[in-house]
């Protein structure tokens, strides 16, 4: 298995429920290590940019409008197969068919309001750890001896 990073994002409604500690823990406790971590809010054009994929479906207004309406944690996990292993902590997009015990199912409460971003492979990974963050801002530490 390859060392990976992958972006994480808590949401602002992680934010407004106070249960970041929670989520890092999670990451933390299955080997994924937070590598940079700011906390953000963000303007609706980063939100836009963010998720440019998203542009012509009909949730995109509404999910540009949440993003930016409270501030994010803004994460890079590190960690063998982080980009999987945190697609699989978080559990699917909608909460109310995530699996028991993902970080969605037992936070989440819609799936417009679903706790967390997090990159869905190798490329997006590295267009979204870019998107937030400069090569000086990671902080490479997991593997040190
Ligand atoms: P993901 O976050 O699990 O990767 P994506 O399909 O990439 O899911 O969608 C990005 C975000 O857009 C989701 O996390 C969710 O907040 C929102 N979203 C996706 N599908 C819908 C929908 O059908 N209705 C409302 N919001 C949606
Ligand atoms: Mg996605």
């Amino acid at each position: 298995m390859a060392i990976e990073r992958t972006l994480s994002i808590i949401k602002p409604d992680g934010l407004e429920k106070g249960v970041i500690g929670k989520i890092i823990s999670r990451f933390e406790e299955s080997g994924l290590k937070p590598v940079a971590i700011r906390l953000q809010q963000l303007s609706t054009r980063d939100a836009e940019g963010f998720y440019a994929v998203h542009k012509a479906r009909p949730f995109f207004k509404d999910l540009v409008g949440f993003m930016a309406s409270g501030p994010v944690v803004l994460m890079v996990l590190e960690g063998e197969n982080a980009i999987a292993k945190n697609r699989e902590l978080m559990g699917a997009t909608d909460p109310a068919k995530a699996a028991p015990g993902t970080i969605r199912k037992d936070f989440a409460t819609s799936i417009d309001q679903n706790t967390v971003h997090g990159s869905d492979s190798l490329d997006n990974a590295k267009t979204e750890i870019a998107y937030f963050f400069r090569d000086t801002e990671v902080q490479p530490y997991t593997y040190r001896k």
